[in-house]
């Protein structure tokens, strides 16, 4: 684990990463990765002016030309994507599998970009008004203000960074504390993008560090025309009214609670490889891990012994390691926040399975299979760990009550084969997330598609499809090319 060596390679200067008051440890062992100075207000009123300067010049450059940039970002990560990965790893804990899909996420993300940048297409609509022509345009909006998370790091700056820099955007990012050298490394990344693209504005795309007090200064700064973030809905809470109030848009990627359905026609085995993964993968710290698990009365005797064993095997510890499936928790705040959760769920009468502490170096801890009968208390709170709760239905129309009865909306999922319960499922009448996925399970999604989620996850959408909208200003355009001036509405004002 040679972190200088990586971050040099990536090309972040000793200077940034050590010397600073802001210390970062990997959760791998707990030891110091680097120490790196936060920002201040001054430095974060300065960045953000720079910003904006590099918005008003960046607007006028043709999108398929800021594509260009973008797709010269994603050269530099298919170039790094191996130290970034690991550095990713070693920063947050995720294995390393995990932290190469994360860069491959970026790279995808970027190559999506790169063709929507000759894709902003708006409409052209027909007038009621004679020698008239209407239209809609897509502008560019302005600085993109990007909060991010510990759990990925890296790729949730790409989805809003990448869309935003075609849509002719500047981009300033906080980073979670948890998570500097990471962002330090992708901006230096950017950074070599820019080199090569020539012309692109000073400080078009720039990184702040540090905590709480540095985010709020982005979120109240009124140059700041759109705030995207991703954490969680408590934050959401404070930081969608703050922005809200000076008429700032926001873009919210808040907790998720997803569950999965598992129904009599399912493919019981596909069905515990799936849960498994999106309940202990990551270990449980992904916004999209499967965290409630209805299971069909007739079935619940078949799938719960196989997916204890499935638990029972999970190789969990060095997420560097080959063959690790399950690396260490964030840090200790993590680890306890679990710990509260499983307590809760005991004095509500669980059967728990799993949970232990392993070893004596980090956070690592083995899943954990909770039993209920009732969806109540701690089930309907978001606990960033991996407990799956598990829970028995009888009818279809109960297990989706049951699924949509929390306050979060982000993913879910049903396992059967019976396409009309498929079906039923993926109808106004069935989950009522962003995501809804048949015989998979609610986490890993591709770019291709918007996402996010509904209710207390919300509302926003990040990443494909036509999440790029919230990066632009629609304008609706109306050209009379006629010499009289019929007005709308058949309005006669003659003068
Ligand atoms: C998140 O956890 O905030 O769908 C994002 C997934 C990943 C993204 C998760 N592609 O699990």
């Amino acid at each position: 684990m040679n972190v200088t060596d990586l971050l040099s390679r990536l090309g972040v200067d000793e200077k940034a990463r050590s010397g600073g008051t802001l210390t970062v440890k990997t959760p791998i062992d707990g030891s110091e990765i680097g120490a790196v100075a936060g920002d201040d207000g001054a430095s974060v009123d300065t960045a953000l002016r720079v910003a904006h300067d590099a918005f008003l010049k960046w607007r006028s450059v043709p999108a398929p030309r800021r594509g260009e940039l973008v797709r010269l970002l994603g050269d530099e990560l298919r170039a790094n994507k191996d130290d970034l990965g690991q550095l990713v790893t070693i920063e947050c804990g995720k294995v390393l599998s995990e932290g190469l899909g994360e860069v491959q996420e970026m790279i995808d993300i970027c190559d999506f970009a790169v063709g929507l940048s000759r894709q902003l297409y708006g409409l052209t609509i027909a007038s009621e008004r004679p020698g008239h022509h209407m239209r809609e345009a897509w502008q560019p909006l302005g600085v993109v203000g990007i909060i991010s998370a510990f759990h990925f790091p890296v790729a949730v700056w790409s989805w809003n960074a990448a869309l935003a820099l075609v849509c002719g955007n500047a981009c300033v990012w906080k980073p979670s504390e948890k998570t500097p050298l990471t962002a330090l490394a992708v901006q230096a990344l950017f950074e070599r993008a820019a080199v090569t693209f020539g012309d692109a504005p000073d400080g078009l795309s720039q990184v702040i560090i540090g905590k709480r007090d540095v985010g709020e200064r982005i979120v109240d700064d009124a140059r700041v025309a759109l705030v995207s973030v991703t954490g969680s809905t408590r934050m959401g809470r404070e930081v969608g009214p703050r922005v809200a109030a000076r008429f700032g848009r926001s873009l919210l990627e808040l907790g998720g609670n997803n569950a999965g359905i598992v129904a009599p026609s399912a493919d019981i085995k596909m069905a515990v490889r799936a849960i498994c993964f999106a309940a202990t993968g990551t270990a449980g710290q992904r916004c999209t891990s499967l965290r409630r698990l209805f299971v069909q009365n007739d079935i619940y005797d078949d799938l719960i012994p196989s997916l204890k064993r499935a638990y029972g095997a999970l190789p969990i510890g060095d997420p560097l390691a080959q063959g690790t499936l399950i690396g260490p928790l964030i840090d200790r705040a993590a680890f306890d926040q679990m710990h509260y959760a499983l307590d809760r769920a005991k004095a509500q009468g669980a059967t728990i399975f799993g949970g232990e502490h392993i070893g004596d170096k980090g956070y690592y801890v083995r899943p954990a299979i909770v039993e209920l009968e009732k969806h109540e208390g701690i089930v309907l709170e978001e606990t960033f760990a991996p407990i799956l709760y598990v829970m028995r239905y009888d009818t279809l129309d109960e297990s989706i009550a049951l699924q949509n009865s929390v306050n979060q909306g982000l993913s879910s999922c049903i396992f059967t084969r019976d396409l009309l319960e498929a079906e039923r499922f993926l109808s106004a009448t069935g989950s009522d997330c962003g995501i809804a996925n048949v015989n998979i399970g609610p986490s890993g999604a591709e770019i291709g598609g918007a996402f996010g989620g509904e209710k207390e996850t919300g509302g926003g959408r990040e990443s494909g499809s036509d999440a790029w909208k919230a990066y632009m200003r629609r304008q609706t355009q109306t050209v009379n090319y006629s010499s009289d001036l019929p007005l709308a509405q058949g309005v006669k004002f003659d003068v």
